[in-house]
């Protein structure tokens, strides 16, 4: 085997082992009512290196938003933000009340049953990009009443 081949062929074993890093548990889309034009998605993310969560897709929604929430005084507010960072190997809960990712724009209700496919991009160090397909079960409201929102 060549030096080159061999330095190619570590080389791709190295980036699929860090798509398999990537860790994503328990994706669950909220359900929505008829015309209802937005809906959160929830998840705990996971990647063994640390890496940034920069953009997220869904063909379900017109645009998807990375959002923080944040108490300003006594109000909660929600705000965009650009990314979310994932620190080695921790576990990043994406839920009500913190970050979260929300479909804006959907294209249709969603209803409890439904799969709704999310993309996640994750940035490493770098720069390097990758992504990673979820599909998604719509759960209805009282699913996230019992996860203690
Ligand atoms: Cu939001």
């Amino acid at each position: 085997m060549t030096k080159q081949l061999s330095a190619l062929i570590a080389s791709i074993a190295l980036a699929s082992t860090a798509y398999a890093q990537t860790t994503v548990t328990e994706p669950w889309v909220r359900a929505t009512v008829p015309q209802q034009s937005a809906s959160g998605a929830f998840m705990q993310l996971r990647s063994a290196d640390a890496a940034r969560l920069v953009k997220v897709t869904s063909p379900a929604a017109r645009a998807v938003e990375i959002h923080q929430m944040e108490m300003h005084g006594q109000l909660m507010k929600m705000r965009e933000v650009d990314g979310i960072d994932l620190p080695a190997g921790r576990s990043v809960n994406l839920a009500a009340g913190g970050f979260h990712i929300m479909l804006v724009g959907l294209k249709q209700q969603l209803k409890e049953g439904d799969v709704v496919p999310i993309t996640l991009v994750l940035e490493r160090q770098g720069g390097k990009r990758e992504s990673v397909t979820v599909n998604a079960p719509v759960k209805p409201l009282a699913y996230a009443a019992s996860k203690g929102h």
